[in-house]
């Protein structure tokens, strides 16, 4: 474990007015994302379209890593360069999604647990080698009338902190990503219930299994009402209750939280970030991981025409400079008035 690279890696990824771009849909979600543009998801056009929001203007100002998928770090840039060697060359982290997906938990309907340990140390060996330098894995926990059980809160902490181990083991920063899900009925008080529970039992394995939180990163879900939800939580109240689950359970000595949008809009993704990054004494960075938040106008301003790629790259470079003035506390809703 080389902590002086760790510290490194996490002091890059929380760079000041940057975060991260997730871009590690595995190939059931990338289907999705193009079916809803009527684009066919080829290898060909994954790679087409993760070019386009690689290669896009000055993207580094705003964007310090990306999380990539086990094809994508395996493709490269137009340029002929592989794309990890391509971000790095502009200043941006490469990063690589380890898990293997979440499974449904025996015995417990309606959950999952995430797999993909086994041969874990090799394959982070190996991604190494490519060039990523931290990591992500994503626990999912669903809300319901009895959810989530003890067993799922249980299981998903275990492999998050056998996971991350391992990934500093490596010299590689892990994120630990325990989404609770937004899907649902329930109220923001039982979300933010939950997401605590979750991030307890998370600390507690991460503690249990020696995992240097000075060496990692969360990725956490805000506290929100459930999507079905009579009563939507305003902008204020997600963000004191996320930041005050985040007290309640985070320690100051991990540098930072990043955050996932969830199936948020592109705009409250936005502003629940402002509103928490304008806090004041914090004790970690706070900043974004999104991958729909990020990648919405994008996406469906591409369509798969390669003519549509400069207005595609615009809408992406957008959204980033909104979520990196978010992330200082700085955006307003007149700054979504282009251009910069
Ligand atoms: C890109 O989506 C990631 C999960 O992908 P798979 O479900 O295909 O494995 C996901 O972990 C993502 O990084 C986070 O949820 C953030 O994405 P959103 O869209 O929630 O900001």
């Amino acid at each position: 474990m080389d902590t002086a690279l760790l510290s490194q890696t996490a002091a890059a990824m929380l760079g000041a007015g940057k975060g991260l771009l997730a871009a590690d849909e595995s190939s059931a979600t990338a289907e999705r994302r193009f079916a809803s543009i009527g684009v066919e998801c080829t290898e060909a056009n994954r790679r087409a379209y993760r070019n386009l929001l690689f290669s896009t203007a000055e993207i580094e100002r705003f964007i310090s890593g990306v999380i990539l998928f086990d094809e994508t770090i395996r493709q490269r840039a137009d340029d002929g360069r592989p794309f990890a060697d391509y971000l790095n060359a502009r200043g941006i982290v490469p990063g690589i999604k380890v898990d293997g997906g979440a499974k449904d938990l025996a015995l417990c309907r309606g959950e999952k647990v995430t797999e993909g340990l086994d041969g874990l140390r090799e394959r982070l060996a190996g991604y190494f080698e490519l060039g990523a330098r931290f990591a992500k894995w994503r626990a999912v926990i669903t809300i319901g009338d009895d959810l989530p059980t003890g067993a799922c809160l249980a299981a998903n902490a275990h492999a998050l902190a056998r996971y991350a181990a391992l990934c500093q083991e490596a010299s590689i920063v892990p994120i630990i990503e325990p989404e609770v899900l937004l899907d649902g009925g329930h109220t923001i008080e039982r979300c933010e219930e939950v997401t605590e529970a979750a991030l307890r039992a998370t600390y507690e394995a991460l503690a249990v299994f020696k995992v240097r939180v000075e060496y990692a990163i969360l990725k956490a879900s805000m506290v929100v009402s459930g999507k079905a939800c009579a009563r939507q939580a305003g902008v204020d109240e997600v963000a004191e209750r996320t930041v005050r689950v985040l007290k309640r359970t985070v320690p100051a000595a991990q540098p930072g939280v990043v955050f996932l949008s969830g199936g948020q809009s592109d705009l409250a993704a936005t502003a629940h970030l402002n509103a928490m990054a304008s806090m004041p004494a914090l004790p970690w960075v706070l900043s974004f991981s999104y991958s729909r938040a990020l990648q919405n106008p994008a996406l469906a301003t591409w369509k798969g025409q390669a003519g549509n790629t400069r207005a595609a790259q615009d809408a992406f470079h957008h959204r980033a400079r909104m979520n990196g003035l978010a992330s200082r506390g700085k955006w307003t809703p007149e700054a979504e008035k282009r251009p910069a």
